[in-house]
């Protein structure tokens, strides 16, 4: 059975999670991490799920991070790498068996990535991660006021299109749903984007995003 190490409030971890299910691959998951256990964030003084720094899981993966994948002895790590690949060895139609439906989806994941990743990282360690008196609010101030520029564009994007790379869900759409989601839990001020909103409810419907994304624990822990 396909291994998978990660944790369920790791939204690199969610969207590999999501891709199984969609992908209808059976999997085995072990929690692991060096930042967050069973009680939240190690900042609060729990300790951390751990297995990445063993030298087994850095032989896997040397960089040390989450998710990583071992299907049938074929390890990989880097989360939209590993969508991909569970898109294109299990579930073509993630992608419409398409080299340049798979191009666009790729350039939403990657795009999330860069533009979008950073900004929640500050948000989630400055909102609900780190310890209330090391909590910055004009970091969080300084993001929300440059994510809100960055999810415009993908709202306009969806203005003429269901989902990310056309009209049907593809595993692009995977990445960029996770973190839009987390972003609306944020209890921040932010301007109505309608596409957004609307792709956000279709993309909610489906059962990956059920089991493994919709759960607000696992945003806000
Ligand atoms: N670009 C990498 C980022 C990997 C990454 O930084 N993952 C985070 C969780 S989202 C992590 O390893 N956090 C530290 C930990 O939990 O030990 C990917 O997409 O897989």
């Amino acid at each position: 059975m396909l291994k998978i190490w990660g944790r369920p409030t790791s939204i690199c971890t969610q969207r590999a999670l999501w891709t199984l299910v969609e992908a209808d691959v059976p999997f085995e998951l072990t929690l692991a991490s060096a930042t967050m256990g069973p009680n939240g964030h190690v900042s609060g003084g729990g300790s951390a799920f751990g297995h990445v720094n063993s030298p087994e899981y850095r032989s896997m993966n040397p960089h040390g991070t989450i998710p990583t994948i071992d299907d049938d002895g074929y390890i990989l790590w880097e989360s939209n790498a590993i969508c991909r690949y569970l898109a294109q060895t299990y579930a073509p139609q993630l992608y419409g068996d398409d080299v340049k439906t798979l191009a666009h989806a790729s350039q939403w994941m990657d795009w999330t990535n860069t533009q979008l990743e950073p900004h929640l990282h500050t948000l989630v360690m400055h909102l609900v991660r780190m310890q209330e008196a090391d909590r910055d609010p004009a970091a969080v101030e300084q993001t929300r006021q440059e994510i809100i520029p960055e999810l415009a564009r993908l709202d306009g994007h969806l203005a003429d299109k269901s989902y990310v790379a056309g009209d049907d869900f593809t595993v692009g759409d995977i990445p960029p749903a996770c973190a839009v989601y987390r972003w609306f839990l944020f209890d921040l001020e932010r301007p109505a984007m309608p596409n957004l909103e609307a792709w956000q409810a279709r993309v909610q419907g489906r059962e990956g995003f059920q089991r493994h994304i919709a759960s607000p624990e696992n945003h806000l822990a």
